[in-house]
Parts: structure tokens; C-alpha cells; sequence
């Protein structure tokens, strides 16, 4: 039998695959079999459902003392492109997302590392969303804006975490992990939250009850197996916590970043990525294909390689269309569920936490 073989057969046993399976997958131009297996846990895990939500982002600052050298989006604070929302901007777009789309659900809300803006400012902003908009869930700040927020307020992450619950915080987006790993993380982003410190966040946000997801930024100067380390840390975590939702590899924009001499990955190596997370993360729920990132084709793609949720609408998308994406900056609801049906799958729009809000049968008007 061959290694694949075996792989197959553990996979189809719902058996653990080790690091050096992990690191045999990766390396395999096997895609269509990898591809299948990562679907056949699809299937396990979610049927024939695929998922996306009715949300928008928005990014407070893109002035960021950190500039990492992986990042196009943050910036100095006498660049000619620098910004910072007041809560009156930041509330008027919440109010102009909800005007334009009374169905709602999430605001995704994460900013750069503003080097003098009080941790006040950013809980006043979500206390005042959270107060005029109490059904709408706060998704907000990754771990690495949460180690800065305790190092400008002198609390500790669970007294950060904590008040920003009270103030409306409902869970955690991914961003922020790139790689997991010290080595990396002192190549390309050596100014923010270690390795250790991003575990520790969602750790401690998944003990306080804020569910969290976790990216892999992947294709810059990371070996495989620092990919498949990082997956392991994050399955370790999983199986402490149970804290993570959803996985979502984020293949890197090298376009006006510091790495810019960077061949982005290919589709062929985009697909491998989010299959071999599939089967890696055993006891993740979701494996999230950010379609912004991936382009619309791969990510419809992604769908038969383990892949059963799109993100969502977004509306506006800052960070990587700084780094050169040329995807659109959203997307509407009737085109994503299009895009979904087309693969045969049952597309059901969600919330933040996976309630199911409309499950679109064949045939029922969007
Ligand atoms: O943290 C930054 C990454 C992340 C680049 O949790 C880059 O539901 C590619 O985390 N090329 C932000 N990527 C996006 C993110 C996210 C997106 C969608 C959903 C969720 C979720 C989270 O983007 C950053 C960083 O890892 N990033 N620069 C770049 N040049």
C-alpha cells in the first residue's frame, strides 16, 4: 500500500494523522485524492452544507506602530494614507452597513497597533455599537491587538478580554497568527505578539466563553513544517479549549508589503493548503476559504477539497487589497449563494456562531 493509501484508510477510520502525514500531504501532487479525503471529512462534518454570512469590516486605524514587514495595510501616522476613526465615523458606518442591509448579522472589526489611542477608544466604540445595535454580534480585535491593548492599559489579557465583553464584545476573529512560530514571526512581523502570546489570548478568550477562529498566513518564508507545526499547535489547543470555530489559511499578498520579492502560491498549492487543514484539524468544526484572499474561482474550488464556508459579504475589504488583491471588496448575498448551489452543496446563511439563520433550498427565493 502506499503512504497515500494509508492515509486514506486512517482518515476513513476517523484516525488522527501524525506531523510526518501531515508533511507527506503537503509535499504530495496528489491534489484530487487529498482533495477527496479532506471532502469525505467535509461530509462527516458539516453534509452537504456550505456556509456564509451577511456581515461587514471595518478597520478603525491603519496607523500601526508594529509595520510588519508581511503587512501592506498599516502604515506611519504622516503617511498621506493614514486614518483613524472617531466612534462617529466608526458608528456611522455601522448604522450605513445596516441601512444597506437590514440582515445583518456580524461587524468584523480589526485595526493596526494605533501607538497612542487609549484601550478607552476602542472599548467606547464597541460599547456605543453594541448599545445601538444589541443584535448585532461583535466580532472584533485579534489576539495580537489584545496583547497591545493590555500593554498600553496595564491589565492583564483576562481583564482586556473581560471588559470588552462587558462593553458588547461577542467573539474573536483569527488574524494574527501567521505563523506560529518565533523563528518566522522575527522575519515578518517581529514587532507584535509573540507565538506564546497569541495561544495565550485564545486560550484565555475561550476560557472566559469567547469563541474564537485561527489564520495561517502561508507562502512567505515559512518552511512546510513550520505550516504543520502551526496546525498542531492549534489541534493541541482545540482539544484544551474546544474554544476554536473555524480554520482559515490565508495565502499570502506579497504586492507594497516589506516582502515583496515573495512568488505568491498557486492555486494548485492554495487548494493542497485548505485540504491538508481539513484533515489535519480533526476537531475543528469549519475550515473557513476566505474568497477575498483566494479569489472566487479557488474558493468555489475549495469547496470539493474540505472547504464549508465562505466567509461572507464583507462589503469592504482593506488589508489585503492594500497588498494587491485584485478580488471585488464584497460580494452580495444572491451571488454567494449562487456560487455555492452551483457546486451542488446546500448554501446556509449563518451567524457568527454557526446558528443556522436561513438554510436556501432549491427553488426558495434568496
Ligand atoms: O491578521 C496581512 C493577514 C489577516 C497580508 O476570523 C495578509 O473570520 C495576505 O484575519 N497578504 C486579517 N494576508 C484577515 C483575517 C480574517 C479574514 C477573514 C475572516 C477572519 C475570521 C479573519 O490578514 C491578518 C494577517 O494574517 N494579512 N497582510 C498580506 N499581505
Amino acid at each position: 500500500m502506499d503512504q497515500l493509501a494509508l492515509i486514506e484508510e486512517k482518515v476513513y477510520k476517523g484516525e488522527r494523522l501524525t506531523k510526518e502525514e501531515g508533511l507527506y500531504l503537503l509535499a504530495s501532487n496528489e491534489l484530487l485524492r487529498i482533495g477527496k479525503l479532506a471532502y469525505s471529512v467535509k461530509c462527516r462534518k458539516s453534509q452537504n452544507k456550505v456556509y456564509y454570512n451577511v456581515n461587514r469590516h471595518i478597520n478603525l486605524t491603519n496607523i500601526c506602530a508594529a509595520r510588519c514587514k508581511l503587512c501592506a495595510f498599516g502604515c506611519d501616522a504622516d503617511a498621506p494614507q493614514a486614518y483613524i476613526m472617531d466612534k462617529e465615523q466608526a458608528l456611522a458606518i455601522a448604522r450605513a452597513a445596516v441601512r444597506q442591509a437590514p440582515e445583518l448579522t456580524e461587524l468584523h472589526i480589526v485595526s493596526a497597533l494605533h501607538p497612542d489611542r487609549p484601550f478607552a477608544y476602542y472599548t467606547d466604540i464597541v460599547q456605543s455599537i453594541h448599545a445601538e445595535f444589541p443584535s448585532l454580534h461583535i466580532k472584533a480585535f485579534t489576539a495580537v491587538e489584545i496583547v497591545h491593548f493590555a500593554k498600553i492599559s496595564g491589565k492583564s489579557i483576562a481583564e482586556v478580554l473581560t471588559v470588552l465583553k462587558t462593553a458588547g464584545l461577542r467573539s474573536l476573529p483569527g488574524g494574527g497568527a501567521e505563523i506560529l512560530n518565533d523563528r518566522v514571526r522575527g522575519l515578518i512581523c517581529e514587532k507584535k505578539a509573540s507565538a506564546g502570546e497569541w495561544i495565550e489570548v485564545a486560550r484565555t478568550a475561550h476560557n472566559l466563553g469567547l469563541h474564537t477562529n485561527a489564520t495561517m498566513l502561508y507562502g512567505h518564508v515559512e518552511t512546510p513544517a513550520e505550516r504543520i507545526d502551526h496546525l498542531i499547535t492549534l489541534r493541541s489547543l482545540q482539544d484544551e479549549t474546544g474554544g476554536f470555530q473555524a480554520f482559515i489559511p490565508l495565502p499570502f499578498h506579497p504586492e507594497n508589503t516589506g516582502l515583496a520579492n515573495v512568488k505568491q502560491s498557486t492555486a494548485w498549492e492554495n487548494l493542497k493548503m485548505l485540504a491538508v487543514s481539513r484533515l489535519l484539524l480533526d476537531n475543528f468544526d469549519h475550515i473557513k476559504g476566505f474568497w477575498i484572499m483566494l479569489t472566487v474561482p479557488i474558493a468555489q474550488l475549495s469547496l470539493a477539497c474540505g472547504v464549508d464556508d465562505l466567509d461572507g459579504t464583507v462589503v469592504e475589504e482593506k488589508i489585503v487589497h492594500s497588498a494587491g488583491a485584485k478580488t471585488a471588496l464584497g460580494i452580495s448575498k444572491a451571488d454567494i449563494i449562487a456560487l455555492i448551489r452551483e457546486t451542488g452543496h446546500l448554501p446556509v446563511e449563518r451567524d457568527t456562531l454557526y446558528g443556522e439563520v436561513q438554510v436556501h433550498r432549491e427553488g426558495e427565493a434568496v
